[in-house]
């Protein structure tokens, strides 16, 4: 199982490049590792194995932050409409997006940053993805909220992109223009 330990930190090369395509059929080994990325997920949320193994809660993860260079990614939410989100994705590509923004009004969180990085993170208010689930089959996702964030949250670490590398360095609260606030809770 996936803990803590597998989780590279900021400061480590692999989180600032750029994950390369997994390539179509993905192989079995490929499906274990996205299936055990969906399940740290699950269990980072589970009260009593989060405190059994000192997970820390996230709502989706990229192979990167374990470490291997390669497009996939896990999600396991609910949207404000009760949609519950919970699958992973291969090649999962932004195809369209709004021209609004959108922003966490309480900021964004990653595993892989041990620190609080105050600020608001702009991002498209809706988004096409296209992508391979872990079914394999081929799926187009229309996002919006607080799904369209996380999974671009999530795409950004395929492309070497952290969360505050998009936070307006001199004010760090400074509301993008055409945006409107994602509040959660
Ligand atoms: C416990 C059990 C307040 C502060 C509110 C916690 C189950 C921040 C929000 C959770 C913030 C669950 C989250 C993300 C933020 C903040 C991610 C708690 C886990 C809220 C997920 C990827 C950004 C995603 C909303 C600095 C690890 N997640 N909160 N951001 N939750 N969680 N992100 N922001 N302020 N990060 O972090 O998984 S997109 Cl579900
Ligand atoms: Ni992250």
């Amino acid at each position: 199982m996936i803990t803590m330990k597998d989780i590279v930190r900021e400061g480590h090369p692999i989180l600032n490049h750029s994950a390369k395509d997994v390539s179509i059929p993905p192989t079995e080994q490929d499906i274990e590792t996205l299936k055990k990325m969906i399940q740290f997920i699950k269990n980072s949320q589970d009260e009593k194995i989060a405190e059994e193994y000192e997970l820390r809660a996230g709502v989706g993860l990229a192979a990167p932050q374990i470490g291997l260079s390669k497009r996939m990614i896990a999600v396991h939410f609910e949207d404000f409409n009760n949609q519950l989100y919970s699958d992973g994705y291969f090649n999962p590509k932004i195809v369209s997006h709004s021209v609004e923004f959108t922003y966490l009004s309480s900021g964004e969180g990653c595993l892989s940053v041990d620190r609080e990085v105050a600020g608001y993170v702009p991002r498209y208010a809706r988004i096409t993805v296209s992508a391979i689930n872990l079914a394999g089959e081929h799926v187009k996702l229309r996002l919006r909220g607080y799904a369209a964030i996380v999974f671009q949250h999530e795409i950004d670490h395929l492309n070497g992109v952290m969360f505050y590398d998009r936070i307006n360095k001199q004010e760090p609260f400074l509301i993008p223009e055409h945006a409107k606030a994602c509040d959660v809770d």
